[in-house]
């Protein structure tokens, strides 16, 4: 890696490998909703853009959030990250995410913020991340072809009406791609994250790689689905299994072949992680926790 870049993701423990042994992140769960519906998702639980779905996070005011991040950047030194991504998409709730991060900014300038979104609605808010200084944008993405994306996405919510099948695939793919061209001309170093859904896209997903790396994507992160039938999504009640984990390791191996770094160290954190990747700490961390270790703050 150029060493201007090494720099820029050496305490980010998502993007550089090396990193996550030492640095850790935060997620300020601040975004419930969501403007498409995936077969994956069950609305209650967290957003499996980035989170583990299954898990309910507590959802904070973003000045709760920025109040937390304060806090826990001071118990936690090595916390150099501060992510939104979740427990729905943080783009289909622009008003919360973007004070929470205006708030952080502004009293802590040195927290990196980090954003994961499904992509739909970021080339209308490319120019307020570049504003803020965002140099981490995670777009999940599960397919370059509407004919596979059919079988993930039944609904798109876009501009105010909602596009049932193929229709709204082909919005959320146009717009996906447009993300990864809006990211790559903003310097802004973008991972992708794909779930891995077999039978569905998992030999799809050597195509998504190529497309995504040919428009500059900094690193590709595979994910095995999560599918349970207690969690009552579309795909669990519909027996989809996720894959073995040799399965998701061809599959990466393949993917491996330059030009692109492959993640293999996510965690899939829950939308309200904090800690080092793998390392749930957010039970310390809960609104009452954080009320009694610092009740106020000057937001
Ligand atoms: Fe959070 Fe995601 Fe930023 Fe990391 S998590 S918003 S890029 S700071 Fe990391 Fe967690 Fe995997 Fe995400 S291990 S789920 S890749
Ligand atoms: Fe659920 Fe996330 Fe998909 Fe939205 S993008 S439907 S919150 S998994």
């Amino acid at each position: 890696l150029p060493a201007s870049i090494q720099e820029r993701v050496a305490n980010h423990p998502c993007y550089s490998q090396e990193a996550h042994h030492h640095y850790a992140r935060m997620h300020a769960p601040v975004a419930p909703a969501c403007n498409i519906q995936c077969n994956f998702c069950n609305r209650k639980y967290d957003c499996a853009n980035e989170s583990r779905p299954g898990v309910v996070s507590e959802l904070l005011t973003p000045e709760e959030a920025a109040h937390k991040a304060l806090v826990i950047a001071g118990k936690i030194p090595q916390m150099t990250v501060m992510g939104i991504a979740g427990p729905g998409d943080p783009l289909a709730n622009p008003e919360k995410t973007f004070r929470t991060f205006e708030l952080v900014a502004e009293k802590a300038p040195d927290i990196k913020l980090c954003l994961s979104t499904n992509g739909l609605a970021l080339p209308d808010y490319i120019d307020r991340l570049k504003a803020l200084n965002i140099d981490h944008v995670t777009l999940t993405i599960n397919m370059v072809d509407p004919e596979i994306g059919v079988k993930i996405y039944p609904w798109v919510h876009y501009r105010r009406k909602r596009y049932r099948g193929i229709e709204g695939v082909k919005i959320l793919h146009q717009r996906q791609m447009e993300s990864l061209d809006l990211l790559r001309e903003a310097d802004i170093l973008c991972k992708v994250n794909s779930v891995m859904i077999p039978g569905i896209n998992d030999e799809h997903l050597e195509e998504v790689n190529k497309i995504v790396r040919s428009k500059g994507a900094f690193i590709h992160n595979i994910m095995p689905l999560i599918s349970s039938p207690e969690h009552g999504t579309y795909f669990g009640l519909n027996g989809q299994r996720g894959p073995t984990t040799e399965e998701l390791k061809t599959l990466q191996d393949k993917c491996d072949v330059g030009g692109m770094k492959m993640m293999r160290h996510c965690r899939q954190c829950r939308a309200d992680a904090v800690g080092l990747l793998g390392e749930d700490r957010s039970k310390e961390f809960t609104k009452e926790a954080i009320m009694e270790m610092t009740p106020e703050y000057d937001l």
